[in-house]
């Protein structure tokens, strides 16, 4: 049964968990704050979207604009939008949103849950089973949030239609590091990727890929984990139910378009983005699932 309010307190009174989830305001709209141990993450209602995850000792894992607002009617920059049915610019074109519809939408928690493990949250979106002009489908959308040891994102898709559809999606995590300058993404050596500022050229490049410009690749046919280092840390994005993962930095010109980055914002991110992209697309006949999955975890550098 989805809840029929978004009162942080009437949220509190049926899904919190004491000491462990509670529901509040924040960024002009209604979050979750989950804590296990020394992690700590904060999701919006609004998109299902993780907007903070703080790793057991290892601070601030993801990055968000310092103009973030719900209830804009825009997707707020940073954290993990979701990103579905289509990621990047609607298949047919026209003025559909980039990205699919569901990040500016409510989503309503179904159920949470605690343990010695781990302090988990599952939200569902209705908007997902009621068609959309761009999407003539219905599906069953739902994101579990699991915080433990690693922040575990399980997004699953039911066709609850009567007909065949495709599915594109990303989870579009922006990452927090202390200088772009100062980072090497390992794990992608020598992986195919679609260069979206070259045409969609097809490329590979050896060893570890540092960033000095805007970019914006569709790495195809990975199935390892992939790993942001900088000098204080390392982050891990374990990737499952897909095959590629997408490396995006707006740098200084994109960042001046886009408006929502703040002062110096693209020094202090990276997007890796567990995706099903490019030539990765799932179809799911009427009654099958499908579950893109990441898994976020925090080291020290050494
Ligand atoms: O994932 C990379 C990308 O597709 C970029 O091309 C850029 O558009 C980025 O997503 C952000 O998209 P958004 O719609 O959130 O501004």
């Amino acid at each position: 049964m989805e809840s029929l309010t978004n009162e942080p307190a009437a949220l509190g009174q049926r899904y919190g968990i004491a000491r462990r989830l509670t529901f509040a305001e924040m960024h002009g709209g209604t979050v979750a704050e989950l804590s296990h141990d020394g992690a700590r993450a904060i999701v919006a209602l609004q998109g299902a979207q993780v907007l903070s995850y703080e790793a057991d000792g290892h601070g601030e894992v993801l990055w968000l604009s310092p103009q973030a607002r719900l209830g804009t009617g825009k997707a707020v920059r940073g954290g993990i939008p979701v990103c579905w049915p289509w990621f990047g610019p609607h298949p047919q074109g026209g003025s559909h949103p980039a990205h699919g519809f569901v990040r500016t939408q409510r989503w309503w928690p179904v159920s949470t849950a605690t343990s010695t493990d781990s302090t988990r949250i599952k939200l569902a979106c209705p908007a997902a089973g009621e068609g959309h002009s761009a999407w003539p489908h219905s599906a069953r959308l739902e994101l579990e949030i699991v915080l433990g040891q690693c922040l575990t994102l399980f997004l699953t898709t039911r066709n609850t239609g009567t007909s065949e559809f495709a599915l594109t999606q990303a989870l579009h995590s922006y990452f927090r590091v202390d200088d772009i300058a100062d980072v090497d993404v390992l794990g992608l050596e020598d992986v195919h990727f679609i260069d979206q500022l070259d045409s969609g050229a097809l490329k590979t490049e050896g060893g570890a890929v540092r960033i000095a410009g805007e970019i914006d690749r569709v790495y195809q046919g990975l199935t390892e984990t992939v790993t942001i280092a900088d000098a204080r840390r390392r982050i891990a994005i374990q990737s499952r139910g897909c095959t590629s993962v997408v490396l995006w930095n707006p740098w200084i010109d994109k960042s001046a378009r886009l408006g929502d980055m703040g002062e110096d914002g693209y020094r202090r991110m990276l997007c890796l983005e567990t995706a099903n992209a490019g030539a990765d697309v799932i179809t799911l006949a009427p009654g099958e699932s499908h579950t893109l999955t990441a898994i976020i975890s925090a080291t020290s550098a050494r």
